[in-house]
């Protein structure tokens, strides 16, 4: 990994399992034995808004009890010294790598603590739950529902992505199973655009064979080793 300059991250559920939040494979897709799918959709928020905004409830709440782990520092300390660009592309919805000092972060499936009003469709920060339809403090109608991309809506802010997928010298997954598009494909538009292409995983994700290099472990040894790697260069 020499002459490196522009650098893209893409992090999935893994990066966070060891600050206690379950991932999609470990909870084997189910919340209160309902497929995530069926939670995480327009059409399950249409026909049981209270199950989907409870679902939401509770993993706001994880979220603000978890704490960040030793990879969403290391990745805080390699943003803070990166003179490069530098994307952290993730598809949580827990704000960790904030917590562990990381800036330039975009989250492509939306986050656990916003909220978003369907009626005049501002976006706010939300600490608490929406599972009573609170008003929306702009507007004042009960349209608030979770700021979050779900199965079959349109991930947030894909040109910006691509834009720096396609100047990236190095494209980094870390903790994603490769299961969900359009975040799966990334790794070939990285080959694509001449990018080397690294995967930090627990174990091989269902993309493993399309990165040029991949690493088995924990991401809390795996990225600040990595880290270490790349700002001793
Ligand atoms: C869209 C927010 C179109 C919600 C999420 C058929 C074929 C191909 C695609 C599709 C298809 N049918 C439908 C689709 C599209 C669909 C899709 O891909 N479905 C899949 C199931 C096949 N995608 C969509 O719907 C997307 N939108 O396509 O829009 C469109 C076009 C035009 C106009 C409008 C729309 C939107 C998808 C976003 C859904 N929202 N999250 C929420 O969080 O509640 S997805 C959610 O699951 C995550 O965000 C993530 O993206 C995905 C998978 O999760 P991972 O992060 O990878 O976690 P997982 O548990 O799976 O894996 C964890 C990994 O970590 C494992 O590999 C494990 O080994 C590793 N690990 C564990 N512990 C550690 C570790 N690694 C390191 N250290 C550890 N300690």
């Amino acid at each position: 990994m020499d002459d490196i300059r522009n650098i893209v991250i893409l992090t999935g559920a893994g990066i966070s399992a060891e600050s206690g939040l379950r991932t999609f494979r470990a909870s084997d897709g189910l919340w209160e034995d309902h497929p995530v799918e069926e939670v995480a959709t327009p059409e399950g928020f249409r026909r049981d808004p209270g199950l989907v905004q409870r679902f939401y409830d509770a993993r706001r709440a994880d979220v603000q009890a978890a704490v960040p782990n030793a990879a969403h520092l290391a990745l805080g300390e390699l943003d803070m010294r990166w003179k490069g660009e530098l994307l952290i592309v993730t598809q949580n919805i827990d704000d960790l790598h904030e917590r562990g000092g990381a800036r330039r972060v975009l989250h492509m499936h939306g986050e656990a603590l916003s909220a978003w009003c369907t009626s005049c469709d501002t976006r706010r920060r939300w600490t608490g739950t929406l599972r009573d339809n609170p008003p929306c403090p702009a507007c004042g109608m009960a349209a608030l529902r979770p700021d979050i991309v779900w199965f079959g809506e349109m991930p947030y802010r894909m040109g910006e992505i691509f834009q720096a997928i396609g100047r990236a010298d190095l494209f980094v997954s870390i903790g994603t199973s490769g299961a969900v598009y359009p975040a799966a494909g990334f790794v070939e538009e990285a080959r694509r655009t001449g990018a080397h292409t690294l995967e930090l995983n627990l174990e091989p994700s269902l993309g493993s064979r399309l990165f040029d290099e991949a690493r088995l472990g924990p991401a809390s040894e795996l990225v600040p080793a990595f880290v270490a790697e790349l700002l001793q260069k």
